[in-house]
């Protein structure tokens, strides 16, 4: 026999926060809403479960066996600790990447995998997976409450929950959704750095740093001064919201906190065997190197006075070697990165480059940095 109650204790057993269950039956709203969004421009550019809403909506079109889904949420705080106080040259990733915090769910989901399985049920686990809105399972399965971050919140952990289930064809008992709420609080939503959280659980993900990071392209000019010193993920509205911040204390100052002259320096094949948990846009590393020289005009630029001559020397070197590149993503935000950083050297650096660029594109970039440096030299 296999109950809710006994897979809640393997559950608990596991790590997780907290198990729900809900029927595999449609979300309610949910593929109208993505579609809604995705018109409105507020996708983003990310796809995931925006490629097939009614898809992501309604677990039985992809798995129609389905009679429940089991939804477990996974804390990470304070395990995954504090990424510390910024310092010229170095970077922070967001908390549930600095280490694979995904690692410890996926195991839970196979715990109650096997035994569903050893019950003679089917049983699929599922995690970010493009055919699951992971946050109208958890809501439904009354796992946490809907928070006005958009991210699903417990009374223990607050935001600092990763979601994922079980879709199984076992009838287990369902459990009901929370009472509570986020009642009159709004801290998250002045607390974003791009405020892209443009209505109570609306995010414009187009404005949303932690997409940025994830995403291809070159990120907007207008984005790259607040991505401050992130190279992947962004914790600010979860670190405001307050029924997460007691789960915080505790853990380890350092983890996610890297050197970015190292980072820069790896090849495509050291950047994917180090950041194997990664979503690296495109599977193009090159991404991962453009956000580390946003963060590092960034860290530069704000840890100035706390950096050596040398050190202001050797992060200049490097973005002009960045800025020598033939690719045009690099050379984009090296310039910026280098306006960025401003001084004398700097100005140098893109008055030679602007000597014998050959793009409009990045030529624009350069114009726009020199124009920067210059007004805050005189
Ligand atoms: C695409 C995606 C992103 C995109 C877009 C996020 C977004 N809000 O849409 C980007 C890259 C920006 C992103 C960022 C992050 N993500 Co993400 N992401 C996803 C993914 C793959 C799909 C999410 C999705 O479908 N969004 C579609 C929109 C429409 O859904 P929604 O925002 O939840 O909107 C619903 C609410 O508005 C809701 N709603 C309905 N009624 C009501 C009522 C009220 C009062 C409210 C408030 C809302 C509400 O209706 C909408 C539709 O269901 C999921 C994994 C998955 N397969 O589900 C992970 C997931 C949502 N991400 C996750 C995480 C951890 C993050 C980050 C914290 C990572 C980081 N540190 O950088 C940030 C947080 C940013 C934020 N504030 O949301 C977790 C969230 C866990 C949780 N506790 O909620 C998920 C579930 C992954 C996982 N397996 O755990 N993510
Ligand atoms: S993850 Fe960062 S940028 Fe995105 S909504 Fe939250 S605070 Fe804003
Ligand atoms: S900061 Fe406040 S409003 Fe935002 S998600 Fe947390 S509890 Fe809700």
């Amino acid at each position: 026999m296999v109950s809710t109650q006994q897979l809640t204790k393997i559950a608990i057993a596991s790590g997780c926060a907290g198990l729900g269950v809900t029927a595999a039956t449609e979300f309610a709203g949910v593929a109208d809403t993505l579609q809604r969004r995705e018109e409105a421009g507020l996708a983003g550019k990310l796809r995931f479960t925006y490629k097939d809403p009614a898809r992501a909506a309604d677990v039985r079109r992809s798995f129609p066996w389905a009679e429940s889904i089991i939804v477990v949420s996974w804390p990470y705080m304070p395990a995954a600790g504090d990424p510390g106080p910024g310092t010229p040259a170095t970077g922070r990733i967001a908390r549930f990447a600095a280490e694979d915090q995904y690692r410890g769910l996926r195991g839970a989901l196979s715990t109650i995998e096997e035994h569903l399985l050893t019950e003679d049920w089917r049983a699929m686990p599922i995690v970010d997976d493009d055919r699951l809105v992971d946050r109208a399972a958890a809501v439904r399965a009354g796992v946490g409450w809907w928070g006005k971050s958009s991210m699903v919140l417990d009374p223990r952990f607050g935001p600092w929950l990763l979601l994922g289930s079980v879709i199984t064809d076992a009838l287990l008992d369902r459990t009901e959704p929370v009472s509570r709420d986020c009642g009159t609080c709004t801290a998250c939503i002045p607390a974003c750095p791009t405020g892209a959280i443009v209505e109570p659980g609306v995010l414009d993900a187009s404005l949303c740093l932690a997409h940025w990071t994830q995403s291809g392209g070159v990120i907007p000019r207008h984005l790259r001064s607040a991505m401050g010193d992130r190279i992947y993920g962004c914790d600010e509205c979860l670190a405001a919201c307050p029924p997460g911040q007691k789960a915080m204390p505790g853990g380890p100052v350092g983890p996610g906190r890297i050197d970015l002259l190292q980072f820069l320096a790896l090849d495509d094949a050291g950047l994917l065997a180090t950041y194997t948990n990664f979503y690296v846009p495109k599977n193009k590393p090159r991404f991962l190197r453009r956000n580390a020289l946003v963060a590092l005009g960034n860290a530069t630029a704000t840890a100035r006075t706390g950096a050596t001559e040398e050190e202001l020397a050797e992060t200049l070197a490097v973005l002009a070697g960045y800025l020598g590149s033939p690719d045009e993503i690099y050379r984009i935000h090296a310039a910026w990165a280098i306006g960025r950083v401003g001084g004398a050297v700097a100005a140098r650096i893109i008055e030679h480059q602007l000597d014998v660029e050959k793009t409009d594109r990045v030529a624009v970039e350069l114009q726009l940095s020199m124009r920067e440096i210059s007004s805050a030299l005189s």
